[in-house]
This record gives C-alpha cells, sequence and structure tokens, in this order.
C-alpha cells in the first residue's frame, strides 16, 4: 500500500460539519468520524456508518494506516479569513491616539495620513521584513485554526510595490502551512505622486493589473469605493478590465457611505461587497439577485467607533449569505484574531453563533469563490481544527481565549 491509498482515521470527534445538506445547527454530529486520504476527506459521518464506510474503502483498495482518537473533542472546517490587508509597514498607533483626540479617520485620510502613511513605511521596508511581519499575522491566525487567507495588496500603490506586496503573499502561501488567496487592490487609495489626477492613476492601475495577471500573481481584483476613495466610475472602468481578464471581483462598498457600490459590484456578478455599513435596500436586492456574500467586518467597525450598524435583518431576510473576516489592516483593524470576530459578530452585529461560524466557514469560502473548502464533507480539502470546546457555540461565546489544539492543513497536522 502507498501513501495514495492509506487513510488516516480521526474519530471519537463532535464535528460541526457546517454541511448545508445537513438538517442539524452547524451540520452536527456528535460521535462522529473523518477519513482523510491526502490533502482530500475521504469520508465524513457518524461512528455508527464507520463499518460500512471501512468496508467501502477496503473494496477501493484503501486502508486505513493511522488513526486519531480525540475523545469528544469538537472539530470544525478549518477557518478562513476572506478578507485581510496582512502584507504592509509600519503601524499606525499614532494615527490612533491622534483619532481618540477626537480627530475622525476620513480627516486623518484628507490630510494625507491614513492609508497613504502606510503606503510610505511599506515601500521603504524590504521584501524580507514585509514576508516577516505578515507571517508573523498569519501565524497568529494558524494559531487559532486558520487554514485559509485572502491577502490584498493595496499599500504599495506603484507597479513595482503593488506586485511586491502580491509576491511576498504569494510567498507566505509557499512557505506557511496555510492557503493563500491573493486580491489586487490597487484603488485603495490615490498615492501622492497621482494627487489631481486620479482618472490617470486609475488608467495606471489597470495596466498594472495586467502586468501582475500575467505574472501570477493575482486571484481577485479589488477597490476601495468611498469619497475618500475612488468613485463608481471609476470602480466600473477597473471591474471592466477585470474582467476582460477573467478575474473574479469584490468591493469595499458603503463602508462610510453609500456609494451604490454594492449594487455595482453585484451587477458585475462580484463574489463579495464588504463593511457594508451603509448599505441600501437596492443594494440588498442586487446582492441577492447576483448571489454575492455581505463580507462583514466587525473589527473595523469597532476600532473606528462608527455607529452605524451594517443591515444584518434585511440581508438575512433577502437570504444573503452573511460572512465575518479580520479585515487585518494597520488603520481601521490592527486585530489578530478571527475568533475574536465571531464574538463581535454576534455581540456588535447579532449574528447568532451559528451564522458567525457559518462567516468564516462556508460563506467566508463562497466569498473566495472557493468550493472545495468551508465544511466537513467527502472531497473537500482536508482542512480543520480540533477545539477544546463541547459545542460550537464556545467559539463565539469567548473572547480574548483560543481553545484550538490541533490544525490540519490540506491532510497535514502541522504545530502553529
Ligand atoms: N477600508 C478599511 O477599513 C481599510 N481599507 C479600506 O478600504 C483601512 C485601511 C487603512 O486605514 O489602512
Ligand atoms: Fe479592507
Amino acid at each position: 500500500m502507498n501513501a495514495s491509498n492509506t487513510l488516516t482515521l480521526w474519530r471519537g470527534a463532535t464535528l460541526a460539519t457546517m454541511d448545508e445538506a445537513l438538517a442539524a445547527p452547524y451540520g452536527l454530529l456528535a460521535d462522529g468520524a473523518l477519513l482523510v486520504q491526502g490533502d482530500r476527506l475521504h469520508w465524513v459521518g457518524s461512528e455508527r456508518d464507520l463499518p460500512t464506510a471501512l468496508a467501502d474503502a477496503r473494496r477501493q483498495g484503501l486502508g486505513v494506516q493511522a488513526e486519531q482518537a480525540l475523545r469528544g473533542a469538537l472539530v470544525t472546517p478549518g477557518l478562513i479569513d476572506a478578507h485581510t490587508h496582512l502584507v504592509y509597514g509600519g503601524d499606525r498607533a499614532a494615527e490612533f491616539e491622534r483619532r481618540l483626540q477626537g480627530v475622525s479617520y476620513e480627516q486623518i485620510a484628507r490630510e494625507g495620513g491614513g492609508i497613504r502613511s502606510t503606503v510610505a513605511a511599506t515601500r521603504a521596508a524590504s521584501d524580507e521584513q514585509l514576508f516577516a511581519g505578515a507571517a508573523a499575522r498569519a501565524g497568529a491566525l494558524m494559531h487559532e485554526g486558520v487554514t485559509t487567507v485572502e491577502i490584498k495588496s493595496g499599500y504599495g500603490l506603484a507597479a513595482e510595490h503593488e506586485a511586491r506586496c502580491l509576491a511576498v503573499a504569494r510567498r507566505l502561501g509557499r512557505e506557511l502551512p496555510l492557503a493563500v488567496r491573493t486580491t489586487s487592490l490597487a484603488l485603495h487609495a490615490l498615492p501622492p505622486e497621482y494627487a489631481g489626477r486620479s482618472d490617470d492613476y486609475v488608467d495606471a492601475a489597470i495596466g498594472w493589473l495586467q502586468q501582475q495577471h500575467a505574472a501570477g500573481l493575482v486571484d481577485a481584483v479589488d477597490a476601495f469605493c468611498e469619497t475618500i476613495g475612488f468613485t463608481p466610475a471609476q470602480v466600473r472602468r477597473l471591474f471592466d478590465a477585470a474582467r476582460a481578464l477573467g478575474l473574479p471581483l469584490k468591493l469595499h462598498a458603503e463602508q462610510l457611505s453609500d456609494q451604490g457600490g454594492a449594487a455595482l459590484a453585484a451587477g458585475y456578478g462580484a463574489l463579495s461587497c464588504d463593511h457594508l455599513e451603509h448599505l441600501s435596500l437596492h443594494g440588498i436586492e442586487a446582492m441577492r439577485d447576483a448571489g454575492s456574500v455581505a463580507l462583514l467586518l466587525p473589527g473595523a467597525f469597532y476600532f473606528l467607533r462608527d455607529t452605524r450598524l451594517p443591515p444584518v435583518d434585511a440581508l438575512r431576510e433577502a437570504g444573503v449569505p452573511i460572512a465575518l473576516a479580520t479585515d487585518h489592516n494597520p488603520g481601521s483593524s490592527p486585530c489578530g484574531s478571527l475568533l475574536l470576530m465571531l464574538n463581535m459578530g454576534c455581540t456588535l452585529f447579532r449574528l447568532t453563533p451559528e451564522e458567525a461560524l457559518r462567516g468564516v466557514t462556508v460563506h467566508a469560502a463562497r466569498a473566495l469563490g472557493l468550493a472545495d473548502r468551508g465544511a466537513l464533507r467527502a472531497g473537500h480539502r482536508a482542512d480543520f481544527a480540533v477545539w477544546d470546546a463541547a459545542h460550537p457555540a464556545e467559539l463565539a461565546y469567548r473572547f480574548g481565549h483560543n481553545p484550538c489544539r490541533r490544525a490540519v492543513f490540506a491532510g497535514v497536522e502541522r504545530s502553529t
């Protein structure tokens, strides 16, 4: 028997499969077991069905080579952080102090600080410095059972530096256990070289995107549609170019004001619309019709001391899938914990603990266009986390507490 026809059996688990095909909340299977073959889940089910599953496997020439007894521990799909800006230089602690003295985030941005101060620090950092900083941040996420992370560019804002940031994200995916999806976000802020020439900047960014795509650096395209970001007309031009390249789209929409960004993005079949505090009913309907995910970011809401809540009830009523992410970035969400976002998704946005967990598993996978993860289901990637918890609601309930005990990335257990 060679490695490809051996199975690893994980048994005695409480499985929160998050499989929408199972009727139970959380797709829960008490007394559950998993068979892992290579980087895939071969079978997921109840212990009572295990003998049949093993007999079927034997008929296919597969045999169990190793067994892990979980003694009732909770197992969930590996968590997915579907919106981060992990690659950047410097920090914004001084800006945090100014905001606490009453200066607004928008005011600081208009004075040339905010995102642009991180751009200066990012351009000044070496590739190694950028990699080390991002690897440490990714490590904190992995430690909480995160197995897939999306990473945006957006702090280079020049051809060379945007490509450098995307290359660092790709390197993280090669050198760390976790899977990385990259997103090009050149339309994050207007760099000083283009002051007063934002349309020229959009033209330049479209050219970079074509180069980044040719170099295999980009999995998706995003923009910041906002009064302090880019106009809907500029976002459309970028999206037309991205669509011509066959790249999926997402948008920072309706974070600080209603620009109609969500409806615009939905019109392009966007994977997700993100933030959404100022989302209108029209935007919700457009997202529902397009199947776009509402990716809510409670860390930024909290850290900017926002008071306007995203329209969670209306999204739920419309049946728009809701996801949660850290939005890790140095300005509006310097947050190293996706578990904390589960708690904040419940306390601040009134999600249920089950909705919150769906938001970092099945719905997060959908926000990245990944059909092979987010649930414990045969055929999916064998990404899962083992928790010191009796029930999945505990993951959202505690905060400042990490019950993750083990993490398996594409079938391989790695210490995080
Ligand atoms: N919205 C945000 O909250 C982050 N980016 C964005 O478009 C903030 C980025 C930063 O302040 O550095
Ligand atoms: Fe963001």
